[in-house]
């Protein structure tokens, strides 16, 4: 059995969630329960505030957890990062005033600095030699500046809609995180097992979202030229169709490269192309 401690309720709490289902892995989320067990996977699942997540997994009272970089790294708990899972995406950054005359980090030397962050802040500033501030606040830390509590902050920013409603601008980022698992460093064989049964649908699920399947219709003459531009997990498949002298051409494109070469099929003369996502991805 391995336990898994997961943020209770939050941003990362619906994703964390529905990464378990895409792995197979289904949970009963009772509300206001603490501990639940999966029903056909060897998963504890403990339900906590994410600021606890790194502590509980040092003790191994969790063997592992899901939690955002920013609070691994602000809280400087001994775990092994195992994965980066690709949600809860933001930045912790440095913001002053709009209008307020900002040059470089040099800037923030003397000034009062607010952030939930105090040691990850504490430690860029020493790194860059400045001296500053650093009041800690446990929320609401954008208001601060407009409060006369401090001159800048340091807080997470993800679209930045809320610095720009509260009169003010970024200008140094310091942390990009996102969501990641956390392990315990003691792992018995046991518990390294059940891990690594997680960690492969874990996989299967991230490559499936960052992968689509794709199926096009392709004039004969012109197929080694479209097949050149596919990659797919061996070769494309290409299957005649019932017209003669055109194939049906099915293949696996990555996101990032995906509108560069559908516009690159379609001037090759693939037509009728259709894009599918794929469920799961095992290699
Ligand atoms: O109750 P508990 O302690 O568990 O939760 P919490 O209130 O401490 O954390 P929560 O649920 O707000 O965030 C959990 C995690 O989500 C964070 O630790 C980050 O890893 C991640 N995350 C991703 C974010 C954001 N994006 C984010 N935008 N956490 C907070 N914010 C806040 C930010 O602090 C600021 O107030 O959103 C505001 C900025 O958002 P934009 O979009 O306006 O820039
Ligand atoms: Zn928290």
């Amino acid at each position: 059995m391995l336990k898994l401690a997961v943020q209770k309720s939050g941003r990362l709490h619906e994703d964390s969630m529905q990464l378990l289902k895409e792995c197979g892995i289904s949970i009963s989320n009772g509300a206001n329960k603490l501990k639940t067990e999966a029903g056909n996977f060897p998963l504890q699942v403990f339900f906590l505030r994410d600021d606890d997540i790194p502590q509980y997994v040092e003790d191994a009272v969790a063997d592992i957890g899901i939690v955002g970089e920013n609070v691994v790294y602000e809280k400087n708990k001994t775990v092994d990062v195992v994965e980066k899972l690709g949600f809860g995406k933001c930045r912790l950054s440095f913001a002053v005033v709009r209008g307020e005359q900002y040059n470089d980090i040099q800037s923030l030397e003397g000034k009062r600095i607010a952030t939930s962050y105090p040691y990850l802040t504490a430690q860029f500033l020493q790194k860059n030699k400045v001296k500053a501030d650093i009041h800690e606040i446990s929320g609401s830390v954008e208001i601060a500046p407009g409060i006369g509590l401090a001159d800048a902050i340091c807080d997470l920013v993800s679209s930045g809609s809320t610095l720009l409603t509260n009169g003010l601008k970024e200008v140094e980022t310091i942390l990009r995180s996102e969501a990641i698992l956390i392990r315990n460093q003691q792992f018995s064989e046991e518990q390294q097992h059940i891990l690594d049964k997680l960690l492969f649908r874990i996989h299967a699920v991230k490559k499936a979202k960052n992968n689509k399947y794709i199926l096009l219709n392709a004039p004969n003459d012109k197929l080694d030229e479209i097949i050149s531009l596919l990659p797919g997990m061996k070769s494309p498949t290409v299957l005649p169709l019932a017209d003669k002298g055109w194939s049906s051409v099915h293949s696996v494109l990555s996101e990032d490269e995906f509108w560069d070469k559908i516009e690159r099929l379609k001037n090759a003369g693939a037509q009728g192309i259709l894009v599918v996502p794929i469920e799961k991805m095992v290699m």
